[in-house]
């Protein structure tokens, strides 16, 4: 045999044969994505956002069509961008290109039924997780929403009735496991014949960079941050110790899900006061000053709104005041989850939202409206490139600009008349760890799960037994009750259901202080950093708004660059931003156990 036939480049044996596709092919090729994807994203953006807004089994279906003819022309592109690998293109063709063949999240196996099973599978789980309610004793009269469970995880501490929302919600979810499992299979599938080894290593795969690489990075980043997160555990499961008793909570075990604040424990700045330090407590409760204020959900966004326009962007369409959605329909099942929307791929952006007259929904807000406010910057690009740097950019604007949300700032609002001074910096900063230090380990590990998931290493009859060693892994958290594998908990937090990657949520938390000192330095900021504002500095909103415009473009080190002057994320801007707590707890925990 004749090895050196073998040697011979693939695109020589093509251009031998007359078939070798040129540049002038693939520009052909992009172009035609781009004219049939835009139209047929934004015909499906119209029947999701009907969908969510209007459960019914019409909508679903409708929905569910839509997306199946998105998700068969994009694995259509996938595949087919792979035949202009050889061919030599210029770096914007070769960069859109590479997106066509990584941009799926959800990709179906190309047979026609297999694709539209997909498609009703991903629109059911949706809708089931929209639907889900809590009725006690199966009383119809007296069924629960989430708001209505958010909002006694956040208020109530009384175990019993903790124990009881919390076991009553993830009563939700068990239907949706046999869906899920059928899911994982036919994504999977999908994944295989665009090229990937599993659904997990195509989420993988979006980062610029080796996808073994960026589990990694990811690590690394964890890494970082995890000694303050060991620390802020242990001072918060000392104190709960202290109100729930030694039963109740171990002095150096887990800490139990159900009394950390939140249905998910993710985040714990509802328990701040069972933890506030004694002499340094803020002095206000921004969530009884709102509702004295009788502010409602219209004004929280207004505010919102307002902060972007002080930093220069243009204020939001009429439409987006028509359209969006503020507060929970009574009559009809809608998701409530919130989310941001950019309908026609344009300037149709919406908020879709439940919104609580609360401190942590006005934070939600700021998060939502830097969606819509990226999503506008972006819209000059083509259509390929109209997207964050990297997902964790797209969540990561919103929070940054809610950094800046400090007492000077509610004064400038007129909802606060003094702020804290300087002694009350460590009530503040806990206020903000609670919520964001306790959120890192979250943030990693659904995807976590989810990628063993994927990959087969975690089956089905494994599921509930994972999640929880890996909630015990990273958080320290322990379930509030037995949970065998009759349960399905991850499916009881909407972004499994709702097949949302969550690693964006990691990145961004790390990613959001990154920001925020820059930002504040281009501000000119002397103080503290956790008492910088940029509010109604132009400086920094054009750098901000230079960093969004850019979109998908470039590989997200580029954006970052141009918004932090770094390449690198990196953790050691968040212990930065809370080194004085840091110190105050390492205090605080001597003598006590650390860890679990
Ligand atoms: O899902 C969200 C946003 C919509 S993109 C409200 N977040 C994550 C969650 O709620 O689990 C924001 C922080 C984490
Ligand atoms: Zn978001």
């Amino acid at each position: 045999m004749d090895r050196r036939i073998a040697l011979v480049p693939i695109a020589l044996l093509l251009a031998a044969c007359g078939n070798q596709p040129t540049a002038e092919d693939a520009k052909k090729f992009v172009d035609d994505a781009e004219a049939k994807l835009f139209a047929a994203t934004n015909e499906a953006g119209q029947a999701q956002w009907v969908q969510q807004n209007f459960i019914t089994q019409d909508t679903e279906a409708l929905n569910a069509k839509a997306s199946e003819r998105v998700t068969a022309l994009q694995v259509q592109y996938a595949k087919d961008a792979a035949k202009y690998d050889a061919v030599k293109v210029d770096d914007v063709l070769r960069r859109k290109l590479l997106l066509l063949k990584l941009s799926l999240t959800l990709p179906a196996p190309a047979d026609p039924k297999e694709a539209a099973e997909t498609a009703k599978l991903a629109a059911s789980l949706d809708a089931t997780y929209g639907k889900g309610k809590y009725c006690p004793g199966g009383d119809q009269s007296k069924c629960m929403t989430i708001d209505d469970i958010t909002k006694i995880m956040a208020t109530s501490r009384d175990p019993k009735q903790l124990l009881e929302a919390w076991t009553g919600w993830h009563s939700i979810s068990p239907p949706m496991k046999k869906d899920f499992v059928r899911l994982v299979e036919l994504a999977n599938k999908g994944s295989k014949e665009i090229g990937f080894a599993d659904t997990g290593a195509l989420w993988r795969s979006q980062y610029d960079m080796p996808p073994d690489e960026f589990a990694k990075e990811l690590d690394r980043l964890w890494e970082q941050v995890k000694p303050l997160y060991l620390q802020l555990h242990a001072y918060t499961r000392w104190k709960l110790r202290e109100k729930y008793g030694k039963d109740a909570v171990p002095e150096n075990g887990p800490i139990p899900a159900h009394l950390l604040g939140n249905i998910w424990a993710q985040q714990w700045n509802n328990v701040y006061p069972l933890l506030a330090p004694k002499d340094a407590d803020v002095g206000y409760d921004l969530n009884a000053i709102l509702k004295a204020k009788k502010t409602d959900a219209k004004q929280m966004v207004k505010y919102g709104e307002g902060f972007f326009t002080s930093l220069g962007f243009a204020p939001l369409p009429p439409t987006f005041w028509e359209r969006s959605l503020f507060v929970r329909p009574r009559d009809r099942d809608v998701v409530c989850h919130a989310s941001a929307w950019d309908v026609d791929n344009d300037n149709d952006l919406r908020v879709k939202m439940c919104i609580d007259i609360t401190e942590e929904d006005f934070d939600v807000i700021h998060h939502e409206l830097g969606h819509n406010f990226y999503q506008r910057a972006y819209n000059k690009q083509p259509f390929l490139f109209r997207n964050s740097a990297n997902d964790g950019f797209h969540e990561a604007i919103g929070d940054t600009i809610a950094l800046s949300l400090t007492p000077d700032y509610l004064i400038k609002l007129g909802l606060i008349n003094k702020a804290p001074d300087a002694s009350k910096d460590i009530g503040l900063l806990l206020q903000k760890a609670l919520d964001k230090v306790a959120f890192l380990p979250f943030g990693l590990l659904i995807d976590q799960w989810r990628w063993k998931v994927y990959s087969g290493q975690v089956p089905p009859d494994k599921y509930n037994q994972v999640w929880w060693e890996l909630r015990q892994k990273y958080q320290g958290v322990a379930p509030a009750s037995v949970r065998g594998e009759e349960f399905f908990d991850p499916g009881a937090k909407y972004h499994v259901p709702g097949n949302v990657p969550y690693t964006r949520y990691f990145l961004a938390h790390i990613l959001q202080f990154q920001f925020h000192k820059a930002l504040s330095e281009t501000a000119g900021c002397k103080d503290p950093v956790n008492r910088c504002s940029i509010y109604g500095n132009k400086e920094a909103g054009k750098r901000l708004a230079d960093g969004l415009e850019l979109g998908i473009s470039k590989p997200w080190p580029d954006a970052l660059e141009k918004l932090t002057g770094t390449r690198q994320m990196d953790g050691n801007a968040v212990r930065a931003y809370f080194a004085p707590l840091e110190k105050w707890l390492i205090e605080q925990n001597k003598g006590k156990p650390v860890g679990w």
